[in-house]
């Protein structure tokens, strides 16, 4: 059975379905009651991570797609949450001195500003583990789909995925790279992970080939365009509305969007993949009007 979307549950984010991150949020909060017996500086450092305020965007995305296929959140809401953690872990290790050596992520300081370096890489190593106990303990489904499921998240994590794009842009600093390869950096490091979440989300629910086919090419496509909006955003937003250090993409010499195609084309460059996003779950049979109003929104999203 589907929840009822109700207009009124829409939120001040605009499109952005507000109500399904505090489903998220009261999830994540009662995993983590499961880290008090652990040493108090880990505890405290996951819960820190965790407990900041985030939009929840891909564990939200997971959510949506399994309304859009006629099913309760809960029953995906475990591997929604699992998404979250691992996108966590990458934000923490991202922000690392050895990295992108940030200050700010959230609206406050990093973690490893606030607990230290050591801790901060232990930190994500375990949100990483503890992302597929989570799965295997928690997530109620057959062991064929949850090795599925788990095939989607380690591969979009992976060398072959998040790392990948991660070892592009960390190799990429400070030179200009070709056009392809900016894409290549922005599909491994942000649209695979974002597509797991709602190709997972859409294996729990049992979406045949068709179904997963346009699925697929809608998370590719918002992924994309989410990444060339956050490049936009390092230019055109501020620290209070993004959480994170305004201007750091110029000062680090980054290779992005509008740094290689120039402000206007970027956005119309993301306008054209969130179009492209929505023909491709036009013609299949969901309910997809959450999926097309989040898509939407990251054209508009200040954060
Ligand atoms: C974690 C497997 C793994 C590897 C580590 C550090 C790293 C390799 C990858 C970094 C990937 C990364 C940080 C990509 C950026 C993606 C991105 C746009 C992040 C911002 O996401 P939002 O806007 O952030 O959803 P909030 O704070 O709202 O959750």
């Amino acid at each position: 059975m589907t929840k009822t979307f109700k207009k009124s549950q829409k939120s001040k984010l605009g499109l952005y379905p507000e109500y399904l991150i505090k489903e998220v949020d009261r999830c994540l909060k009662s995993f983590l009651k499961r880290y008090e017996g652990i040493p108090e500086e880990l505890r405290n450092s996951i819960r820190y991570s965790i407990e900041s305020s985030g939009k929840r965007f891909r564990p939200v995305l997971s959510l949506a797609t399994a309304q859009s296929l006629g099913f309760e959140i809960s029953h995906v809401m475990p591997t929604a949450c699992a998404i979250e953690f691992i996108h966590t872990y990458s934000l923490i290790h991202d922000d690392l001195p050895a990295i992108d050596n940030d200050d700010l992520r959230r609206g406050k300081p990093t973690c490893h500003r606030q607990f230290g370096e050591d801790i901060a890489i232990l930190t994500g190593d375990a949100l990483f583990a503890e992302s597929f106990n989570i799965i295997l303990k928690d997530q109620i489904a057959d062991p064929d789909i949850k090795l599925r499921v788990l095939d989607e998240l380690i591969s979009a994590s992976g060398a072959s995925g998040m790392v990948a794009g991660q070892i592009v842009d960390v190799c990429s600093t400070g030179s200009i790279i070709p056009k392809e390869r900016l894409e290549y950096m922005h599909l491994n490091k942000t649209a695979k992970l974002i597509t797991a979440a709602v190709r997972s989300s859409a294996i729990l629910c049992n979406a045949g080939p068709q179904i997963l086919k346009g699925l697929t090419e809608y998370g590719l496509n918002i992924g994309l365009a989410f990444q060339i909006t956050d490049d936009i955003l390092d230019i055109t937003s501020n620290s209070v509305l993004t959480g994170k250090t305004h201007g750091k993409d110029i000062l680090q010499l980054k290779s992005t969007y509008p740094h290689l195609w120039g402000l206007e084309e970027s956005k119309k460059i993301a306008e054209r993949k969130i179009s492209k996003a929505i023909n491709s779950i036009k013609n299949i049979n969901i309910d997809n009007r959450l999926l097309v109003d989040i898509a939407r929104f990251i054209l508009t999203r200040k954060a």
